[in-house]
Order: C-alpha cells, then structure tokens, then sequence
C-alpha cells in the first residue's frame, strides 16, 4: 500500500519532469528578470545534480530518538537519503522554524519499515535548515543542515 503510493507519486513526479522538459523552450527571460521576493516558491532554481548521495539515519535506541548525523553539510546538487534505522518517524523541515526560506520540501510520510528513505534534493539556497521528526521533537529529536553552494 505505502509503497504502491509511493511508486505512484513518483511516476507522477516523472510525468510532471518529463512535461516541464518538453514544453516550450526554457524561457529565456528568467536570466534577465531576477524572480521577486516571494516570487520563487516552488519554481527555485533547481542545482544541477553532483551525484553525491548524504545518508542520514533515523534511530530509536537506548540513547533516544534521533537522527545521525544531525548537523551536517551538504552542497548544491547533492541529496540527503533520510532512511530508517528503527523506530517510526518523519522529517519536516518545518517553515515556522526556516522562515523566509524557499522550496522547503513536503514534510515525509511516516518511515515505518527499516531501510524506508525519504530522498530530498538539495535545490536549496545556501544558508542553515531547520528539520525535526515530529513525534519526537520534543525529546531532541530534530537537526540542522547547512547548504553550501
Ligand atoms: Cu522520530
């Protein structure tokens, strides 16, 4: 079922990748007209990818909930692999807690089965995000990912 979903949202993804690659030529007057404040939510410059894959677990121990790492860096391009160690959790990068940022990703489906990702694309600017598992965060459970160009 979740995993049924989950295919189906990406195919949807695709989709909407393939139809934004073959529709008109790629306007060229955003070069020209820097996007106005507020006017990039959801259609930021998207980085060109580097192939670098950023693994962060989520984990249930004896030390607590939380993630590992939980303050990292990560360039441009790259893709942070939120995957499931143990325990049941999320990742929301919670726009309360990055106020003025842009193109947060939708906060995760709950990871329930070990090795479960939630892949998100670094298609941030730079600067520091803010993100928690929701169940958890108030027993520590959140981090901080800087994002360099
Ligand atoms: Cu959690």
């Amino acid at each position: 079922m979740l995993n049924r979903t989950y295919r189906a949202l990406t195919l949807m993804a695709v989709g909407i990748g393939a139809a934004a690659c073959t529709g008109k030529p790629a306007a060229s007057n955003d070069a020209a007209n820097p996007p106005a404040t507020g006017a990039a939510t959801g259609g930021g410059s998207v980085a060109k990818p580097t192939g670098k894959i950023v693994t962060v677990q989520l984990i249930t121990d004896a030390v607590g909930n939380y993630f590992k790492p939980a303050d990292f860096e990560v360039h441009r391009g790259d893709i942070i692999r939120f995957t499931l160690s143990v325990g049941v959790h999320n990742v929301h990068f919670l726009p309360d807690s990055n106020p003025g940022k842009l193109n947060l990703p939708p906060v995760s489906d709950f990871l329930q089965l070990p090795g479960q990702t939630y892949d998100v694309p670094v298609n941030f600017e730079p600067g520091t995000y803010y993100f928690q598992c929701d169940p958890h965060v108030l027993l520590g459970m959140k981090g901080h990912v800087k994002v360099e160009r």
